[in-house]
C-alpha cells in the first residue's frame, strides 16, 4: 500500500511472539512488554511484514540459557515466581545472592516465561544471521544488557545479547557489539571482556551515582593485563545530558567507522536501546527519531550480518516510533513510508501526534539543556582512535 516491497536478494527477518508482550513487571514499573505490541502494530500498519522474513518466536531452552548462564542462577530463575510457590525459607538469601526480587527486578509471573521467549528471539536471529538466511536479523524483544552470568541487574534477567553473540562466534571471527541505549552495556562488555574476538562499543549516560548503572568510563577498555586479548576491546562513549542528533550522528560515526577499519569485524550486534530518545521517561538525552534510526542506517551501510536487538525504552509512544522506523529502514523502507502515523494503525490515539517524527518539542515540555562540549567530544573522538592503536589487525 505504501511501496512496500522486499528488498531484491537481500533478506530481513522479524522475530517476536505476542506471548512476551503480555508480560507485566507490576504496576508501575518503567519497563513495559507491550511497547513490543505497540512497535509490531505500527510496523503492520505500513506494511512492512509484506518486506520480510516473519518468524514467531520460541522459548529459548535451559541448556542454550546455560551457555552463559550458571545453573545455580537458572534453577531459581524457574522456580521463583511469586504466586506458584511459597518463597524458600530456608534459602531468604538467594534472591539477595541473585539480585532478584527488588523493585528493580521484580519476581513476577511468567518471569522464566518471558525471559525465556526474549532470549528465543534473539537466538533465532543469532541462528537465521549464521546460516546466511537473513542479512539483517530483528528482535526487538531482546537487548537486555545488564543481566550478568549469575545475578539479573536493571530490568534485565537473562543476557539474550551474550547469548546471540556466542552463536556468531561459532561462525564468525570477530563481533562488533555497538550499544546505542542510554545505559552502559556493563553485562556485554564484561561476558567478552577476555576475548579480542568481540568489541563492546557502548554510548552512554555517564554519571557514577547519579546514574545506573555507574560503569562504562572513558579510560575503561578492558583489564589491562599482559595476558589479556581482550584489552582494549571495550569502548565507552560517556556522554552528559542533552545531546543532539547532530552531534550524536557526528560521533557515532567518526568512532564505528574507525574502528569498521581497523577491527575489520565479519558481523554486527547492534542494540537500539530507545530510552535515548528526547522525552524518554528514564532517559537524558535529545535525541530524535531520525537521530536514532542514523545509527541504524550507518551499520547497515558497512555491507555486514546483522542484528538489531531491543533494550530500553520508556516511553512506548517513542519506543514503537524508533523500532518501526529502524525496522524501515532494515528493509530499505525507510524514504518510501509516510511521515504521518496511518489512520488504520491500532491504538493511533497513544501516539498523541499522528507523526513518526516527533519534534523536540512535541517529545517533551521543556527540552534538556546540552551539556556536551565539542571540546569534550572531540577528545572522546582522540582517546577512541588512540584505544585503536593497540588493536591487532
Ligand atoms: C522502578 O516506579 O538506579 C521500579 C525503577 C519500580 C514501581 C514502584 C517502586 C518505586 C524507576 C526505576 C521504587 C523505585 C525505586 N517502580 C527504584 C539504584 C536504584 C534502586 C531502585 O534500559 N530504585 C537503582 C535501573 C535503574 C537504579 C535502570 C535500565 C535498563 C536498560 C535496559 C535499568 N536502577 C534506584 C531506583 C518504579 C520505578 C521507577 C528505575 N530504576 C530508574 N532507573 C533505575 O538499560 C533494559
Ligand atoms: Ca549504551
Ligand atoms: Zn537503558
Amino acid at each position: 500500500e505504501y511501496g512496500i516491497v522486499r528488498p531484491k536478494g537481500y533478506t530481513v527477518s522479524y522475530h517476536a511472539t505476542p506471548e512476551m508482550e503480555k508480560h507485566h513487571f507490576g504496576q508501575t514499573h518503567p519497563m513495559k512488554p507491550w511497547r513490543l505490541t505497540l512497535t509490531k502494530s505500527l510496523v503492520t500498519a505500513y506494511g512492512m511484514p509484506f518486506a520480510m522474513d516473519n518468524y514467531l518466536t520460541r522459548e529459548a531452552t535451559y541448556e542454550e540459557l546455560n551457555s552463559f548462564h550458571s545453573n545455580d542462577y537458572l534453577d531459581y530463575l524457574i522456580t521463583a515466581a511469586p504466586e506458584d510457590q511459597p518463597r524458600d525459607i530456608d534459602n531468604p538469601d538467594k534472591e539477595v545472592k541473585f539480585n532478584l526480587g527488588g523493585s528493580d527486578c521484580p519476581l513476577f509471573h511468567g518471569l522464566y516465561n518471558y525471559c525465556s521467549m526474549s532470549a528465543g528471539s534473539s537466538l533465532d536471529a543469532a541462528r537465521k544471521i549464521c546460516s546466511n538466511q537473513s542479512d539483517i536479523a530483528i528482535a526487538w524483544g531482546g537487548g537486555l544488557h545488564h543481566a550478568k552470568r549469575s545475578e539479573a541487574s536493571g530490568f534485565c534477567y537473562i543476557n539474550d545479547i551474550v547469548l546471540a553473540i556466542l552463536q556468531l562466534l561459532r561462525i564468525y571471527p570477530r563481533v562488533l557489539y555497538i550499544d546505542i541505549d542510554v545505559h552502559h552495556g556493563d553485562g556485554v562488555e564484561e561476558a567478552f571482556f577476555s576475548t579480542d574476538r568481540v568489541m563492546t562499543v557502548s554510548f552512554h549516560k555517564y554519571q557514577p551515582d547519579q546514574f545506573f548503572p555507574g560503569t562504562g568510563a572513558l579510560e575503561d577498555n578492558g583489564p589491562k593485563n599482559e595476558h589479556n586479548p581482550g584489552a582494549h576491546h571495550a569502548i565507552n562513549v560517556p556522554l552528559n545530558d542533552g545531546i543532539t542528533d547532530e552531534q550524536y550522528e557526528a560521533l557515532f560515526k567518526n568512532i564505528i567507522g574507525p574502528i569498521n577499519e581497523r577491527y575489520r569485524p565479519s558481523a554486527i550486534a547492534l542494540q537500539c536501546g530507545a530510552d535515548s530518545l528526547a522525552g524518554d521517561r528514564l532517559g537524558r538525552f535529545n535525541l530524535r527519531v531520525q537521530g536514532h534510526g542514523a545509527c541504524v542506517r550507518y551499520c547497515k551501510s558497512l555491507g555486514l550480518p546483522m542484528i538489531l536487538f531491543g533494550g530500553g525504552g520508556y516511553t512506548p509512544r517513542n519506543v514503537a516510533r524508533a523500532w518501526a522506523y529502524e525496522t524501515s529502514i532494515a528493509i530499505g523502507a525507510d524514504t518510501r513510508i509516510p511521515e504521518t502515523i496511518p489512520e488504520h494503525t491500532p491504538w493511533r490515539a497513544h501516539f498523541i501526534h499522528d507523526t513518526l517524527f516527533p519534534s523536540l518539542e512535541q517529545s517533551m515540555h521543556e527540552p534538556r539543556h546540552n551539556r556536551n562540549s565539542e571540546k569534550r567530544l572531540r577528545e572522546i573522538v582522540a582517546h577512541v582512535h588512540e584505544q585503536l592503536r593497540f588493536v591487532e589487525h
